[in-house]
C-alpha cells in the first residue's frame, strides 16, 4: 500500500477510536446530577470528509483543507429511539452551522450524520446562525429557533456592530428545513425558545429582549410572548417572567435554555445566568419551575447556580462559560443535560426528573444578602443538630 493510503488508514482508525470511546460518570458529584469523564462531542468528532480532501493528487500532504474549531450549544431531542443533537459547529472561519449528531445511549458514541444542515436563508440573509432550541410542538412540526446575526448596517464604520434576531425553521425529519420569517420584535432577541404546547390556542415563546447586541440592559430577564401565527411570528405583548437581580449569578444577563420539561409538579426550566467579573463574563446554568396551569408563574427558584464550568471546562475559546440549550427527558424518567464548556466542546450531565424537581423544590432560595445566606446555612446546621440527636 502507498504511504498516502497508510496515512488515511491510520487517520480513520484514530478517528474511529475517538468516536467509539466509552464514557463514564464521575464519582463524588453534588448528588443533583452526574458529570462525565469525557466531553461527548469535540471538533475532532466532525466527519473526516468535511475536513480532508482524500485525493492524493490534490492533497499529497493529507492536510486538513477545512478546519473545525468547536462543537457547542446543541439543541436536543429523542428521535426514533436515538439521542439526537443539532450541534452548533464552528469552523476555523468563525462561521457556525448546524449539524446533527446521534448516539444510541445519550452519553457516548455520538456520530455526525454525513452532511451538515443546509439551512435556507430568510429574506435578509444572516452572517452567522447559532444556538438552536428544538421543540417538537403539539402542532406536529419540529421547530428550530436559533439566533441569526447580521452586521448592523446603521453603523457602517463599526465592524463589530451587529444585530441578534430569533430565526425560526421547521422540519419533520431534521434533514429538510423550512425557514419561516424571523420573529418580529421591537428589540433585539437572543435565546428565544418555543414552548411545546399551545397556550390559549397560541404559540408561546420564551424571549430575551435586549437593548443592544451584547447588552441585555433594561431587557430585564427571560420574557414570554404569545403569537397567533407562527408563519408570521410577531411579539406584540411581552412580559418578564424570570427577572435578574443585583449580586446574583444572573446580574448581567439570563436566558432560557431548552424548552421546559413538563412534570406532575410543574414545568422544569433550565436557563443560563451571566455575571461580570475582572476576567470577563461568567456563564453558569440555573433552574427554576413554573406552574402547570400557568407556565409564566414561578413556583420554585433554587438559589445560585445549578452547573458551572469545572477543571478543563474553564478553558476554551470563551473562558468561564457553561451554556445549555438542549436536554432530553427520557421515557424512564432520566434526564440528559447537554451543555457546552467555554464555547469549545459538548458535555453531558445525567439526572432524573425526580431529582431535578427535588432540587428545585428543596434548595433554599437566594435571600439576596450575606445575612440571609448565613441565616439559611444556620437553619440547616440547626436541623442537622436535631436530626443527629434522634
Ligand atoms: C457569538 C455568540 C455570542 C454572541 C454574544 C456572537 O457573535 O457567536 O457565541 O453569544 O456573539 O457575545
Ligand atoms: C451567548 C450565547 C452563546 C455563548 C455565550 C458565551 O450570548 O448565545 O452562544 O455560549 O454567549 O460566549
Amino acid at each position: 500500500m502507498s504511504e498516502f493510503k497508510n496515512k488515511i488508514t491510520a487517520l480513520r482508525k484514530h478517528h474511529e477510536e475517538l468516536l467509539n470511546r466509552k464514557n463514564e460518570p464521575l464519582a463524588w458529584g453534588n448528588g443533583i446530577y452526574e458529570k462525565y469523564k469525557n466531553p461527548i462531542i469535540t471538533a475532532e468528532h466532525t466527519p473526516l470528509e468535511w475536513r480532508y480532501d482524500f485525493n492524493e493528487q490534490d492533497n499529497p500532504y493529507l492536510m486538513q483543507r477545512i478546519m473545525m474549531n468547536a462543537t457547542l450549544n446543541a439543541g436536543a431531542i429523542k428521535w426514533q429511539g436515538k439521542y439526537v443533537l443539532v450541534v452548533r459547529v464552528e469552523g476555523a472561519d468563525r462561521k457556525s452551522f448546524f449539524a446533527v449528531a446521534e448516539s444510541p445511549n445519550g452519553v457516548d458514541n455520538f456520530r455526525f450524520w454525513p452532511e451538515p444542515i443546509t439551512m435556507p436563508d430568510d429574506v435578509v440573509p444572516a452572517t452567522n446562525i447559532y444556538d438552536m432550541r428544538l421543540t417538537a410542538h403539539e402542532d406536529g412540526w419540529i421547530y428550530g429557533v436559533f439566533c441569526a446575526e447580521r452586521h448592523d448596517d446603521t453603523c457602517p464604520g463599526d465592524l463589530s456592530a451587529a444585530t441578534a434576531t430569533a430565526a425560526i425553521a421547521r422540519t419533520r425529519d431534521l434533514k429538510t428545513w423550512e425557514r419561516l420569517p424571523d420573529l418580529k420584535s421591537k428589540s433585539q432577541q437572543r435565546n428565544v425558545v418555543l414552548h411545546p404546547e399551545f397556550v390559549n390556542g397560541k404559540y408561546a415563546f420564551y424571549t430575551r429582549p435586549q437593548d443592544g447586541f451584547i447588552d441585555a440592559g433594561s431587557g430585564g430577564g427571560i420574557g414570554w410572548a404569545l403569537v397567533d401565527d407562527i408563519t408570521h411570528a410577531e411579539i406584540v405583548d411581552e412580559k418578564i417572567i424570570n427577572a435578574r437581580h443585583y449580586h446574583t449569578i444572573m446580574e448581567v444577563k439570563n436566558g432560557e435554555g431548552p424548552h421546559p420539561i413538563k412534570t406532575p409538579q410543574g414545568w422544569l426550566h433550565l436557563a443560563h445566568g451571566v455575571r461580570g467579573c475582572a476576567s470577563g463574563l461568567r456563564y453558569v446554568l440555573y433552574m427554576y419551575m413554573t406552574a402547570l396551569d400557568d407556565p409564566t408563574r414561578v413556583i420554585a427558584q433554587p438559589g445560585g447556580y445549578f452547573l458551572v464550568p469545572e477543571g478543563d471546562e474553564y478553558i476554551g475559546d470563551v473562558m468561564n462559560v457553561a451554556f445549555s440549550n438542549g436536554w432530553i427527558d427520557d421515557e424512564d424518567g432520566r434526564v440528559f443535560i447537554y451543555y457546552a464548556s467555554s464555547d469549545t466542546r459538548l458535555h453531558v450531565a445525567t439526572s432524573t426528573i425526580d431529582r431535578l424537581v427535588d432540587y428545585c423544590m428543596n434548595t433554599p432560595q437566594d435571600g439576596l444578602t450575606t445575612t440571609a445566606s448565613v441565616k439559611t446555612i444556620m437553619r440547616l446546621i440547626e436541623k442537622n443538630r436535631s436530626t443527629n440527636k434522634e
